[in-house]
């Protein structure tokens, strides 16, 4: 198979062994780290969505994909380019909502914003609006980051946006992941907060609006 048929076929298969490689061939032949991870492995990551879907892959097999995908996107984070402008810019505290496990479109956003100038606190998966509410006294973040890839989680994000509005928050929000959409954010989590809420389409789309939100 050609390199950019291997790529995919390695998140798909879930198998490490010879995707190090692959990867330093990409490289090699001038793919930028993070047009690697958004072009050919995402696209595996879509295809594994899709069999999972229909029944051809379970639990076991898909945790192989997310550990492919991790594997890759560790290789590629040293190298992802970073602004150059070292001064601070602000700080992001960053979660994956109440319920669900999903973590690699989190942990993109972390290595792309902790590149571009933003301190990162990482608070990791199944975070409660407690936990979040009590980091974020603590930190005094310029922005909360919010990922949830499962449809319970879209309202998970309701309800963690009433919560952190009851306690007296009003840190700009930025939401991401697969259930959600510009609609839903605008419609159903953006009336519950007294702060700006904003929806981005993929990490580095993230980037932009976090950059948009701080100038
Ligand atoms: Co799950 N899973 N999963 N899963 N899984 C989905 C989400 C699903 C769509 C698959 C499917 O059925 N087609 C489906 C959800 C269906 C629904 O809710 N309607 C699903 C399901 C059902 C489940 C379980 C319930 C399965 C089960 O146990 N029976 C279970 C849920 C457990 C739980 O959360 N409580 C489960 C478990 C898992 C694994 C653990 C096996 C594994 C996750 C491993 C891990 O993350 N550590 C897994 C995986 C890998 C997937 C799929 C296949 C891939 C997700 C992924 O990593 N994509 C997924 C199918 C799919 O999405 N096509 C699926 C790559 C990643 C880079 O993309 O996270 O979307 P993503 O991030 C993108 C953007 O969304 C955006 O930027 C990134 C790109 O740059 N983004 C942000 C994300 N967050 C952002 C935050 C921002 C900004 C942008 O600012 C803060």
């Amino acid at each position: 198979l050609p390199l950019l048929e291997r790529l995919p076929e390695y998140i798909i298969e879930g198998t490490k062994e010879g995707l190090k490689e692959d990867i330093e061939e990409a490289l090699s032949e001038g793919m930028a780290p993070l047009d690697i991870i958004n072009g050919p492995l995402m696209s595996g990551m879509a295809t594994v969505g899709e069999l999972f879907n229909d029944n051809q892959l379970i639990v076991a097999e898909v945790l192989q994909s997310a550990e492919a995908m991790k594997a890759a996107v560790s290789q590629l984070e040293p190298l992802m380019t970073s602004s150059g402008d070292k001064s601070v810019k602000g700080k992001m505290v960053l979660a994956t909502v109440k319920g669900d496990v999903h973590d690699i479109g989190k942990n993109l956003v972390d290595i792309i914003l902790s590149n571009n100038g933003y301190e990162v606190v990482d608070l990791g998966i199944k975070v409660t609006p407690q936990t979040l509410i009590e980091t974020v006294r603590k930190e005094n973040p310029t922005i909360i980051g919010l990922s949830g890839l499962l449809v319970k989680s879209a309202q998970q994000m309701v309800i963690t946006a009433q919560d952190l509005k009851e306690a007296g928050i009003d840190t700009p929000i930025i939401v991401g992941g697969a259930a959600l959409t510009r609609k839903f954010t605008g419609n159903k989590i953006a009336p519950e907060y007294d702060g700006p809420v904003v929806y981005a389409k993929d990490a580095m789309n993230g980037l932009d609006l976090v950059n948009q939100l701080h100038d």
